[in-house]
């Protein structure tokens, strides 16, 4: 497969090449691509050295797949150049997400609906792929009716600069600031720009993409999205109302046979999911798994994953998987 990374050079750019090298995804020629700034810098590859290349030279080599991660201008722009000429586009922005011709896919929960057809590909929001993947086969089996969403987000998900911005305050010097307040001892409730209605753009991502994942305009989302000064994930309490009732031991045994999620949720032992140690891993942890005692039918959970791994490049990277394993480009 002739693969390029589109933003090869960014944050999410770089832990695609890493998953790729991981995984042994086939790869017979990599196309480093970023904007023109970068063109000629020299990035790593197994071992390799490969000079970056614009995104015009990168339509005309014809790449089977490019990953995106260079944000939505770009995807807008260019994601349609691509699969004129025949490359399927698999992309990590929120540009063609909420498109109806496109297909939102987190692989555990929906690959099945993608055909050959497909040549441009929505990778959803690191917030939203946590919480869905550990949600799918809870709607399956009980019908979520209403979900209440807090986040705590990781500095990394607003990329390098806002990690710039915690180590210079950390070291008290002065530099660019990613957002309008000190991030380093806070916790800042916003994410993303504000919306007509008041949330975030995050926060409604959690509301869209989760009914278009899960298939089920009838799924009540709210959410409150939180950035904190960490780096290794992304954790979210979830409390979630169901149509019916349910055992939590069976929940537990149902979130510990889904593919994806590792069950960490031992109260005797103090074992729970944290983002110092889903940093670096693929699955979405789930831990303090427990009933809302305050109303019927409501379960209360804490999930943490890696939102540079699960949330974006590992995410697309099982997407380009299932392509190549059933023969979808
Ligand atoms: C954050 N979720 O942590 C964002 C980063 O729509 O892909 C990714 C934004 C997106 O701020």
């Amino acid at each position: 497969m002739k693969i390029a990374v589109v933003g090869a050079t960014g944050m999410v750019g770089e832990v695609m090449l890493q998953v790729l090298a991981e995984r042994n995804f086939p790869v017979t020629e990599l196309i480093p691509v970023a904007s023109e700034k970068s063109v000629g810098k020299q990035i790593e590859y197994k071992g390799k050295s490969y000079s970056v290349v614009g995104l015009q030279t990168a339509v005309e080599m014809r790449p089977d797949i490019a990953l995106f991660s260079a944000g939505g201008e770009t995807s807008l722009a260019w994601a349609p150049k691509f699969a004129e000429v025949g490359t399927t586009v698999i992309d990590n922005s929120s540009a063609w997400r909420m498109d109806q011709t496109k297909k939102l896919v987190v692989p555990e929960i929906n690959a099945l609906d993608l055909t050959k057809e497909d040549k441009i590909i929505a990778n959803p929001n690191c917030s939203t792929i946590q919480m869905v993947l550990a949600l799918a086969p809870l709607h399956d089996k009980y019908k979520i009716k209403r979900i209440i969403v807090s986040t705590y987000q990781s500095i990394t998900g607003t990329g390098v600069k806002a990690v710039e911005q915690l180590e210079n305050e950390y070291s008290g010097t002065k530099g660019e600031m990613a957002y309008k307040y000190q991030i380093h001892r806070n916790a800042i409730p916003q994410c993303d720009v504000f919306e007509e209605n008041g949330y975030t753009k995050e926060e409604m991502k959690l509301v869209r993409e989760t009914q278009k994942i899960l298939n089920d305009k009838t799924i009540a989302v709210t959410a409150t999205a939180v950035r904190v000064p960490i780096v290794g994930g992304h954790s979210e309490a979830v409390n979630v109302e169901f149509e019916n009732d349910f055992d939590v031991n069976e929940i537990r045994q149902i979130l510990h046979n889904t593919d994806g999620v590792t069950v960490q949720d031992n109260l005797d032992t103090f074992t729970y999911p944290m983002p110092l140690y889903a940093q670096g891993k693929n699955d979405v942890f789930v831990g303090r798994i427990r009933r809302d005692e305050s109303q019927p039918n409501t379960l209360n959970m804490w999930i943490v994953a890696d939102n540079l791994r699960k949330g974006a490049a590992t995410n697309t990277i099982q997407i380009a998987e299932y392509l190549v394993a059933n023969k979808l480009v």
